[in-house]
């Protein structure tokens, strides 16, 4: 959780994360102002959301395979978000980018799938 990466401002790095299922992700409050929740909508029916507080390092494990957005809640119109694909993610469901999202939110999540070549 980052104000300021080398190209963007208001960001999680890595923006994309492939990971087995099972393992965990530690969200790491580098700078201050920034949490890292689920997106409702964006991640697997048969897996729970979580919620870090504000400035809280929280560590997920990912026991669910599937595609997950991820957000700061502060940033999140802004486009603080990243993605995670954890297990075999041969494709991004199609209702993934369906909910509400702002045009910087879409973008970066676009660029995030695009960068994992998942396709959609
Ligand atoms: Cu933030």
């Amino acid at each position: 959780m980052l104000n300021r990466t080398d190209d963007a401002r208001m960001a999680f790095e890595p923006a994309f994360l492939e990971i087995a299922a099972g393992d965990t992700v530690r969200f790491l409050a580098s700078d201050r102002g920034h949490n890292a929740e689920t997106i409702d909508g964006m991640f697997p029916d048969a897996a729970s959301a979580f919620k870090g507080d504000i400035n809280e390092e929280i560590e997920v494990t990912f026991d669910v395979s599937g595609i997950y957005g991820i957000k700061c809640k502060p940033h999140f119109t802004m486009g603080m978000v990243m993605t995670i694909a954890v297990g075999d993610v041969a494709e991004v469901p199609a209702s993934f980018l369906e909910g509400r999202l702002s045009n910087k939110a879409r973008n970066r999540f676009e660029e995030q799938i695009a960068s994992g070549n998942l396709g959609q």
